[in-house]
């Protein structure tokens, strides 16, 4: 297949190039390189050494003789050249990663609001507008996140996608439909995931796009099968308090002997899965598009659900690192469950990574070797979700 990886510099985009080239696929990345002027931006860089795109497919030429080809595209604000890209390449399917999606960095300020929205929706929007125009069959797949739905589960597991639903007709009678799972964001960014389901709800409906969307969980480790080839094909790491994730924190924070930064009581209970099984959900996920006037595919892109005091304890377990239990810079419920189901990409044939099983490895491979490149003023995580709670948060633990 002919793919293009929208995003495919991104932590999760490059990783998903290298394993669809491997694959056979004939990859095309489409991306703005935000990421790179972002770590600019707020004076951090990836704690694994990162080289060029240019240079990233270079090597991966060298090493495979299979080439991903870069096209340097903003989806947000380059609608033209967009259109012409897909008019000219016409791939068979789209993966699109092109949005800002770090929640902390979404709520650092008015303007950081503003770009995470004008940014995420317009990308979203562009390529969905664009495949209609030109009337281009390709399988678009999103990568969207666990946070549409909120966190928390009264009981019962957050389906997925679409929520059966009871209606009480005029006549008395109960008339039964599935509606989208009713939003309920967290952040900015998370917002935009939100606006981004309606679009494909539209979308499917009215031009008959083949939309999957993958709600994935918050993902941990940085190595899969292909980035381990060479040290050039490494991916990005991000351990500060915009983009790091909090897993890959705290083995990070282990790693430089810094307490390990929980946020409140460490009750929140979120949804996990390791970088390896995210590349191969997207690929089963290519291998099973919606039919043509299908409505949107929806999955549920995890493999476990932990609460962030477990991971702090277990890490601290096996390092000796100390727990620092600090206020929440984030407005969100203290204590949650969380019950999801995920049934869909088991019977694909997912067999999932769990955390027992490749957590050591993480922490010694990457965390201690590149440990020298931490800048542990940029650990902290200092952007508030309100003005309120800005005026709380301790920036050193
Ligand atoms: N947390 C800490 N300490 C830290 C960092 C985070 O206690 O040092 C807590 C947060 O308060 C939050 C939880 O850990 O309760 C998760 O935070 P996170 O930064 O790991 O994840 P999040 O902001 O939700 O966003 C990440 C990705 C995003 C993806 C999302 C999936 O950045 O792109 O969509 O995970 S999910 O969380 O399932 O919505």
């Amino acid at each position: 297949m002919k793919i293009a990886v929208m995003g495919g510099d991104g932590f999760i985009g490059w990783p998903t190039s290298l394993h669809l080239s491997d694959a056979g696929h004939d990859v095309h990345i489409l991306d703005n390189l935000s990421r790179r002027w972002i770590d600019t931006e707020l004076g951090v860089q990836s704690l694994t050494p990162m080289d060029s795109i240019q240079e990233r497919t270079r090597i991966w030429h060298a090493e495979t003789g299979r080439r991903i080809h870069f096209n340097l595209i903003d989806l947000a604000k380059d609608y033209e050249l967009l259109k012409k890209w897909l008019s000219e390449h016409r791939p068979d399917a789209v993966i699109h990663f092109a949005e800002q999606r770090a929640a902390p960095y979404s709520m650092k300020s008015d303007r950081h609001k503003n770009y995470t929205v004008n940014n995420n929706v317009s990308a979203t929007h562009n390529l969905l507008n664009a495949l209609t125009e030109l009337n281009l069959d390709a399988h678009l797949i999103h990568l969207g996140t666990m946070g549409v739905y909120g966190y928390s589960t009264v009981g019962a597991a957050i389906p997925e996608g679409y929520l059966p639903v009871g209606i009480e007709t005029a006549a008395g009678e109960t008339v039964s439909q599935e509606i989208l799972y009713p939003s309920n964001p967290g952040s900015i960014y998370h917002m935009t995931k939100c606006l981004d389901q309606l679009l494909f709800q539209f979308y499917a409906k009215n031009d008959g796009l083949r939309i999957t969307d993958l709600h994935q969980g918050i993902v941990w480790g940085t190595h899969t099968e292909q980035t381990r080839r060479h040290a050039q094909l490494i991916n990005r790491f991000d351990y500060d308090g915009d983009y790091g994730t909090v897993l890959n924190r705290f083995l990070i924070q282990a790693a430089i002997g810094y307490p390990l930064t929980v946020h409140g009581t460490g009750g929140q209970t979120r949804a996990f899965i390791h970088i390896q099984d995210s590349v191969r959900c997207i690929e089963l996920a290519l291998k099973n598009p919606p039919a043509r006037g299908a409505r949107v595919e929806i999955f549920n892109q995890m493999t476990q659900t932990h609460r962030v005091r477990d991971l702090a304890q277990m890490i601290a377990g096996i390092s000796g690192a100390d727990i620092a239990w600090l206020p929440n810079p984030r407005k969100e419920a203290a204590e949650n469950e969380l019950i999801v189901q995920n049934e869909k990409f088991r019977i694909l044939g997912l067999e999932p990574i769990t955390l027992e099983a490749g957590l050591l490895g993480e922490i010694v491979e990457v965390a201690k070797k590149f440990a020298y490149r931490v800048d542990r003023s940029r650990v902290p995580a200092v952007s508030a979700w309100t003005k309120d709670i800005a005026a709380t948060i301790n920036h050193d633990p």
